[in-house]
């Protein structure tokens, strides 16, 4: 840029600054997530003794990559820029190292002893007559850790005079899969391509690795496997390794160590072998050779993931052989690098016989797995998924977590929202998660919390951990929505330590994100905490599990989806009752898997809790709760309960207007929650008529099937547009919608207002597919009201359920008799389509 150009591109910012108040230029799109290092305000005063001055002797990488960060996070949030030195000075300073490197620096610091792994010790002392900051590791990983600790103190505005903060690690294993494909597309990832792949090769660019290595950092992570389970051979070609070596080098100054999937059937697909036999010795040799080949580009590589003999990918199983087989063949090859193997437990047969009432697909994993404890090698790790099936919006603990005394494991969690409404939905996982790990196991009727089991203390394994399914992506914000971000950082910070409060990790998530005022918080933190029950409560209650669409795409519902198919997802409801019988006595046994306390906390009707009730017992729908109600008349309750929540998230959000920082986020996550207020409707009714016709008990309350302020678009006067079946009949009001298929260039569905003159908000509930952009308009009294766009990006292309959206349009005056009219202009294979409108009173 020329000179002259440059000043005037200055003058020009500046004189934008003048105009605009600071807030407005610093929008947020979410990229730098829970790092934003934003401004303290009256806080700052707190920091008026914070040191200057920075003494790190350490030129390795992972020391400096502190140091830069410390600077730049007090720079951002004190204002003040850091010097820095290698000798201590005569001023008060802040001292990094690790522990012995503080020590040589001032010999009279008493660091705790026996700091694990990657722990940190933050503390005040007095050096050489001034208050000094230390910052110490156990290892430069651990320096890291207490670089980002003392800065979110700092954000916090935490009071530092007396610092003493010693933290390690709960789990040695604190790692991220990410489910890209080598073609830049992944698998249940709802924040665009990947940051890793494109064009079956590493991107050029992989500024958003290393960033993305600074997030997982901050929060303790320190390994990532980058490709999917669903493991292309491709990844271990010779071409592709030196490949990957570019994303070890961009993790590398953050302490995160990369791994990969791999496709067990690479020794023959890949390799050229006319086998993928674990025991053939030419297979053995081939994943030694291949290991070395790996180590001499990546000398840090963390291990290899395995899913093997799950939804049609290979496995030892083709041989006869056992995933113990198969598991040591790949360590030992890694072994002598120190590589590890995390094989995963999600292995089932997914052609099961659903007229069989004893099989059942949750007890595949302890099946398989438990005859093998004690047969891995000390470099397997067992990978769990938290529950028997498969994230679903509500499991219990998989027994297999209790079920492996001689065999590391890791808890694997979701934080990418598969079943839990992905990207649109608030879903925060943590509360979920930690009723899982504080699952207690009752092993040899002892205390052993699923927490203290998978981080090895229970049976005393060296090794065991995390592994949370991350999935982001080129979006800005990472996850599709800025909300998600909380689920991420949660899974993070209960790998570092579970016995973390789910309110605490949300309120440091939102403090972090959005700030410090005292109603921020509050209001943010109750909306994260209420929202995975009331997930499950618009979805799927009392065990029944997500009554998504489980063939598709996991979103809208599908209640049907899961029955009569081999997947096993069975919630067995028909005519008279619902739940699948897993009990010892008289089901498929699956209670028999837990220690005997656990199995009487679950074999008997009266001991079960509600929340787990149909996951383990075939009840009758006039079967009475704990609480009294009947399971049919619950359904229906808490499906309404939870749509209402949602609405009041948006009115609580609404009330954080211009106090969240910037215009963008919340714009952005208003625009989400007031589609989830519109979806949860489309939920609670599919969910709500489907039980209704198939149970023929109605809504004690009247509600379910009886919508008094809605017109049918089907009952309007509808010139062109024509009605057609939704399939299935529950997705859409009344079963119907109207259409304007081609060749129609326009249509129109109109209809005269019964009510009596006010002011409404009208709900349009009409179709978003993604395979045009339609346009809508709208008119009363002949003078257009609204007109918009239908170009979101919902996961179909057909009308139903994944579709079906609203367009809210408030503060509408309507006079008795007048008439209402929407046009639908279709757009490529994307129809116009109209389901009802819904008049309501302006709600306050
Ligand atoms: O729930 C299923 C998902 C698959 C996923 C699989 C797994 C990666 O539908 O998309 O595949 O779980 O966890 O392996």
């Amino acid at each position: 840029m020329k000179r002259s150009r440059f000043l005037r591109v200055v003058y020009l910012a500046g004189l934008l600054a003048l105009i605009f108040p600071s807030q407005k230029l610093l929008a947020d799109n979410g990229y730098d997530a829970w790092l934003r290092y934003a401004p303290l305000k009256e806080e700052r005063a707190k920091f008026a003794a914070f040191p200057s001055l920075l003494v790190v002797r350490s030129d390795s990488p992972l020391p400096q990559t502190s140091q830069k960060e410390l600077i730049r996070g007090v720079r951002g949030m004190l204002g003040r820029e850091l010097r820095v030195a290698k000798e201590l000075p005569k001023e008060s300073a802040i001292v990094l190292g690790t522990l012995e490197g503080v020590q040589s620096i001032a010999a009279d610091l008493q660091p705790p002893k026996n700091l694990g792994a990657d722990g940190y010790w933050l503390s005040n002392q007095r050096v050489n007559g001034h208050d000094c900051i230390i910052i110490a590791g156990a290892t430069d990983r651990g320096i890291l850790y207490g670089v980002f600790a003392l800065l979110r103190k700092i954000a916090f505005a935490e009071d530092l005079s007396h610092l003493q903060d010693a933290q390690e690690p709960a789990n040695p294993i604190r790692w991220v899969n990410d489910w890209d494909n080598l073609d830049g597309r992944i698998e249940r990832g709802y924040g665009g391509r990947s940051i890793f792949f494109e064009n079956d090769s590493v991107r050029a660019d992989l500024t958003r690795a290393s960033d993305y290595a600074r997030l997982l950092a901050s929060v303790g992570i320190n390994g990532c496997i980058v490709n999917n389970v669903n493991a292309n051979p491709r990844a271990l070609a010779p071409d592709f390794l030196p490949q990957l070596a570019r994303i070890a080098d961009a993790f590398r100054p953050w302490g995160v160590r990369l791994g990969i999937s791999v496709d067990l059937s690479s020794p023959k697909s890949l390799g050229g072998l006319d086998t993928f036999d674990p025991l053939d010795p030419r297979v053995q040799s081939w994943w030694k050779e291949k290991a070395d080949e790996i180590y001499r580009v990546i000398p840090d590589f963390a291990g290899f993931l395995v899913k093997a003999d799950s939804e049609g990918r290979p496995g030892p199983s083709s041989y006869g052989r056992t995933p113990a087989d198969a598991a040591n063949v790949v360590a030992r090859a890694l072994q002598p690098h120190a590589g590890i193997v995390m094989y995963r437990a999600f292995v089932y047969d997914h052609h099961l016989d659903w007229r069989n009432p004893k099989n059942d697909r949750a007890r595949a994993a302890y099946d398989i797995f438990h005859p093998l404890d004690g047969k891995f090698d000390e470099n397997v790790v067992i990978q769990i998924k938290h529950g028997p099936i498969d994230f679903q919006v509500r499991e219990p603990a998989s027994p297999l977590l209790g079920g492996l005394a001689k065999t590391n494991e890791a808890i694997e969690l979701q934080v990418t929202q598969d079943y839990s409404g992905p990207r649109r939905h608030l879903c925060f996982l943590v509360p979920m998660w930690k009723e899982t790990l504080d699952f207690d196991m009752r092993t040899d009727g002892h205390a052993t919390p699923v927490k203290n089991i998978v981080s090895g203390q229970v049976f005393n394994r060296a090794l065991g951990g995390f592994a949370g399914v991350a999935n982001v992506g080129l979006e800005a914000n990472w996850m599709g929505n800025p909300m998600a971000m909380a689920n991420l950082y949660g899974f993070a910070r209960l790998a570092w330590d579970p016995n973390l409060s789910a309110a605490d990790i949300a309120s440091e998530w939102t403090r972090l994100t959005f700030g410090n005022d005292p109603l921020v918080d509050r209001t943010i933190d109750t909306m994260l905490l209420s929202s995975w029950p009331t997930y499950e409560n618009y979805t799927g209650p009392l065990g029944v599990q997500t009554l998504t669409d489980i063939l598709g795409s996991h979103y809208g519902p599908g209640v049907e989806s899961s029955e009569r198919n081999g997947w096993g997802q069975w919630h067995r409801a028909d005519h008279d009752g619902v739940g699948m019988d897993r009990t010892v006595a008289t089901g498929t046994g699956y209670v028999g898997q837990y220690s005997p306390e656990v199995q009487k906390a679950f074999e008997t009707l009266s001991a079960t809790p509600d929340s787990l009730l149909l996951f383990f017992h075939h009840v009758p729908y006039t079967y009475r709760l704990k609480s009294g109600e009947t399971v049919i008349q619950h359904i229906y309750d808490t499906h309404y309960q939870g749509a209402e929540r949602v609405r009041d998230f948006v009115k609580e959000w609404e009330s954080l207007r211009g106090l969240v920082g910037d215009d963008e986020r919340y714009e952005f996550v208003l625009t989400r929650l007031k589609y989830q207020e519109g979806h949860a409707i489309v939920w609670r009714d599919a969910v709500c008529n489907w039980f209704l016709r198939v149970s023929g008990i109605p809504d004690a309350k009247g509600r379910v099937g009886h919508y008094p302020n809605r017109v049918e678009a089907e009952s309007m006067q509808l010139t062109v547009y024509v009605p057609v079946e939704v399939e299935p009949a529950e997705n859409a009001s009344g079963g119907k919608a109207v259409a304007c298929q081609s060749p129609a260039r326009e249509c129109a569905a109109s209809f005269h207002f019964s009510g009596a003159n006010g002011t409404y908000r009208l709900n349009v509930q009409y179709f978003d597919q993604n395979n045009g952009k339609a346009k809508f308009r709208i008119f009363v009294g002949g003078r257009q009201l609204d007109e918009w766009i239908a170009d979101d990006t919902l996961p179909n292309t057909k009308l139903g359920a994944d579709t079906s959206t609203r367009r809210q349009i408030s503060g509408v005056t309507l006079h008795t008799g007048e008439e209402i009219r929407i046009e639908g202009i279709p757009d490529g294979g994307e129809v116009a389509a109209l389901d009802y409108v819904e008049i309501e009173p302006q709600p306050k």
